[in-house]
């Protein structure tokens, strides 16, 4: 049980490390019961280090030490201090050789940190704070060691070893064992390590980098999946290409290999030359996985591949320096993904996901800037904040200094630091350098949390042709934080005139030069700009393509909103305009049971369903309707059941006003085959299976048919799983229950497409009932040990299902309440990441936020919590 309240760490307490680790020489023994590991370091000083005669520590997590020999002598047990998070050597050299045996329990690993076994084999997951669940060390990103790693087990089970860097030597053991060792060139972080041992198939591939040189790809997978990895590989290979080409990075080893896991905490992670994912981020064919889950694994395949430089060879010095590899590959990725398929559907994506959960974040109790200050656990601080917000704050940087010079900067970055452990003022410094510019504003980025709010009011001058426009910024308090000072902001805008073309932007004073998209830079508390020669009054298209991650106040009306949706030359802002007059509508029905909806949102959304020339993948964004957690987002003190059913009645009225239309769209979007990812056939198939999912809402018949028949006949999961979720949301019981049944059959012995299966109910208005969800825990194929499985049910209810997790009698924030206490002692990641929902309770109206705090508490009250989830209760708890 745990007695005192865990330590705060603080990024001002930083302190070179003590000592530096040269070599680490690692041998695994890995068997049934156990491994044991053998690990021997060359340890020195480090000569910038303040307390010369200080005493050795390494970091160490549930290890049970057999030895310790220092320079070939084997310690006395006075000679050591086995905490057990830390092993203290009072009195080393200055350099020396230390060797420490080590067991640990991999088979009863629940935590999935360090070494564990999944599925059979043994893999690992270091960072942040994991390798020191396999062995002691210096367990922190800036004391970066050469590995070497011999391997041994049973060759029958294990026959396939790998870790990081390449095989240097193999060989046969006694009683059927073998072994092998590898060798990583790479100086790294202890967070970088990786390990894996298990019966997998591989599959093979090479890439011929831009010096010439050959490298040998490898995916590895359980046989179950060996057509699983088309996908990944194409990816991996697209990935390097375009790394090479636009930011000039090569990879440095021979080999490059993927494993594929089903237990794991998060997406995947990007171990040095042996990246790790989680199987449901790598695997996939058309027939089992969907659109989603293809474009979901190309970024994630280049997201950890582009760590490769940034993240490994240029490191972070400190975990509070997360988003310096964080945000700018998540940077990285989304510029590729732009580039592989349409750059605004994946502007309007990105900001979506930052819109609704990361403003969400911001403003809650656990706000934090994109190098925070201090943490309890640093696994909490794997945010919406450190990876998307960072990556905006990236792209801010890139639009002020324009694709050139921020490659200039990137170059510089890379060349600067290649092998250093650094900060993010180290990166923003180099982008610095190589521009000229001065970016010392544009830092607060990293030091203040909340999202900054631009309020712009305007007034047009007839008479003298000009039209003024002010911009003021606010950014609200924070928890810690107050009376934040005006950040540096690039607002990018264009004018449209009253025929829908733009307008030449010439502030007074200037000449003009044509240019109808100005990035204006904001950085006072507020500012005023005059444009001259606008023959009439303009309306404005505010924070083009999304410019910076901030939140805009402007009154357009109704109808300026439809004019900028058909007319606006900024793709992303014709979406947002969109959305904007669907929140508005949507609003005015909130609690106004017998309103009439908006008839200019049914005829909007008639003439995108009509427009056939317009860019289909534009146009089935457009007529997503804002989710139930946007609109609980935007809202103060907002009643999550009146503005679903706020919400469910526009779909309702959408529906039937346009079934025709939707009929005919439903019909026209047939994709040829064979399956392809496109931009247009994604969009094809959305379009076709949003006509089917609003028609059977209502219950239409004939819908209902072209549901069966799709269901039925369906050659990819995106067609199959969009008939099966239609179904699932429609009146129809009966066809309904054998969907679902027949689903099952189906694909029982699929874990990812089961894993659809659960989340499609879980998620349902009309299936995930509270009952039904706990049906769904009792599953044969559930498992409350695969974080898979506990995300697609209990996080498809808390997350996506708002209107039975928020159910006024306080039963589903109950039943997460218990999930978390249950998951606390086996997997506290998990527990931590599913309080999530529950944090924002100071949000909501008091009839929902009285139940979301008395759930909080009664986690707070159970013994022994982890630090994790400690820190996330507390901090919410507190006034
Ligand atoms: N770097 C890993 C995330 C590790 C999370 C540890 N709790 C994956 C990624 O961002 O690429
Ligand atoms: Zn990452």
């Amino acid at each position: 049980m745990r007695t005192s309240q865990p330590k705060t760490i603080y990024l001002s307490e930083y302190r070179v490390p003590d000592f530096l680790v040269d070599h680490a020489d690692l041998r695994f023994e890995l068997f049934e019961d156990g491994a044991r590991v053998h690990s021997s370091l060359s340890i020195r000083r480090n000569p910038e280090a303040h307390g010369q005669g200080s005493p050795l520590e390494l970091n160490g997590d549930s290890l049970q030490l057999q030895s310790v020999h220092l320079d070939g002598r084997e310690l006395a047990k006075d000679e050591y201090e086995d905490r057990s998070d830390l092993l203290v050597v009072p009195s080393v050299p200055d350099a020396f050789e230390l060797r420490v045996v080590t067991w640990i329990e991999p088979q009863n690993n629940t935590r999935l940190e360090g070494l564990y076994k999944s599925s059979g084999m043994f893999c690992t997951q270091c960072e942040a704070e994991g390798f020191r669940c396999i062995t002691f060390f210096p367990d922190r990103p800036d004391v970066m060691a050469r590995f070497r790693t011999r391997i041994e087990a049973d060759k029958a089970a294990y026959p396939v070893l790998l870790s990081n860097g390449n095989p240097v030597d193999s060989g046969e053991l006694d009683n059927g064992r073998h072994f092998v060792t590898w060798e990583d060139p790479f100086p790294k972080p202890s967070y970088l390590f990786a390990l894996v041992a298990g019966a997998l198939v591989e599959k093979n591939d090479t890439f011929r980098t831009m010096s010439g040189r050959e490298i040998d790809l490898r995916i590895y997978v359980e046989p179950r999946n060996a057509d699983k990895t088309a996908h990944a590989m194409d990816s991996l290979k697209r990935s390097m290409r375009w790394d090479e080409e636009t930011y000039g990075r090569e990879y440095d080893l021979d080999i490059f290999m993927i494993v594929a896991v089903d237990d794991f905490n998060m997406g995947a992670m990007e171990n040095k030359g042996l990246n790790i994912f989680n199987s449901s981020c790598v695997l996939a064919r058309p027939e089992s996985e969907t659109d989603m889950a293809f474009q979901r694994i190309e970024a994630i395949v280049a997201h950890e591949y582009f760590h490769n430089w940034s993240g490994n060879r240029v490191t972070c010095r400190d975990w509070f320096q997360l988003s310096l590899k964080e945000g700018f590959t998540v940077f990285r990725d989304s510029q590729f993904s732009a580039d592989m398929g349409s750059p605004t559907v994946k502007r309007i994506e990105d900001a979506t996901l930052l819109r609704t959960a990361q403003f969400a974040e911001d403003a809650g109790p656990m706000a934090h800037p994109v190098r925070p200050a201090s943490y309890m656990e640093i696994s909490n601080f794997y945010t919406l904040t450190i990876y998307e917000k960072g990556n905006e704050v990236v792209r801010m940087i890139h639009t002020l200094l324009g694709p050139e010079l921020f490659r200039k900067g990137s170059d510089l970055y890379f060349e600067r630091h290649d092998g250093q452990a650094v900060t993010t003022d180290d990166f923003v410094r180099a982008m610095e350098d190589a521009s000229g510019r001065d970016l010392s504003q544009f830092r607060l980025w990293y030091e203040q949390a909340g999202t900054p709010v631009l309020t712009v009011e305007d007034d047009y001058d007839e008479a003298s042709q000009t039209y003024r426009l002010t911009v003021a910024q606010s950014i609200p308090d924070t928890p810690g934080q107050t009376g934040k000072k005006p950040q540096h902001i690039p607002f990018a805008l264009g004018l449209l005139a009253a025929n829908g073309t733009d307008i030449p932007l010439t502030l007074a004073g200037e000449h003009s030069a044509g240019v109808t998209t100005r990035v204006l830079e904001l950085t006072e508390k507020s500012h005023t700009f005059e444009f001259t020669g606008i023959a009439s009054r303009p309306v404005p298209s505010l924070l083009r393509n999304f410019s910076a991650p901030v939140r805009v106040n402007y009154p357009w009306t109704r109808d300026q909103l439809m004019f900028l949706m058909s007319h606006d030359s900024d793709g992303f802002n014709r979406w947002d305009a969109g959305q904007r007059l669907a929140v508005e509508v949507i609003r005015e029905l909130s609690g106004h049971a017998e309103a009439e909806v908006d008839p200019r949102l049914v005829e909007a959304s008639r003439t995108l369903l009509n427009d056939r020339d317009a860019d289909q993948a534009l146009v089935a964004k457009m007529l997503q309707l804002p989710t139930e957690a946007y609109l609980i987002e935007l809202a103060d003190k907002p009643d999550v059941q009146i503005i679903h059913h706020a919400r469910e009645r526009v779909v309702k009225v959408l529906a039937t006003a346009l079934r025709e239309e939707l009929l005919d769209c439903y019909r026209r979007q047939q994709p040829a085959e064979p399956y392809q990812v496109t931009p247009e056939d994604v969009a094809s198939r959305s379009l076709r299976n949003m006509a089917l999912s609003w028609l059977l809402h209502i219950g239409d018949e004939g819908a209902l048919s072209l549901a069966l028949g799709q269901f039925e006949s369906a050659t990819n999961m995106t067609d199959q799983a969009g008939a099966l979720r239609a179904l699932v949301n429609s009146p129809f019981e009966a066809e309904r229950g054998r969907a679902l049944e027949a689903f099952y059959q189906r694909w029982h012995q699929d874990p990812q497409v089961v894993e659809q299966w659960f989340s499609i109910q879980a998620a349902s208005p009309v299936t995930g009932d509270l009952p039904s969800v706990r049906r769904l825990l009792e599953h044969e194929a559930f498992d409350w040990k695969n974080p898979n499985k506990i995300r697609s049910v209990v996080g498809a209810f808390a997350g996506q299902n708002l209107v039975h997790f928020h159910d006024q009698e306080g039963s589903g924030y109950r039943f997460l309440a218990d999930t978390i206490r249950r998951l606390d002692d086996s997997n506290p990641q998990i527990a931590a990441r599913l309080a999530a929902p529950l944090t924002r309770w100071r949000k909501f109206a008091p009839v929902y936020s009285e139940g979301m705090r008395k759930a909080l508490e009664s986690v707070r009250d159970k013994d022994g919590l982890s630090r994790d989830v400690y820190e996330i209760v507390h901090k919410s708890l507190a006034d």
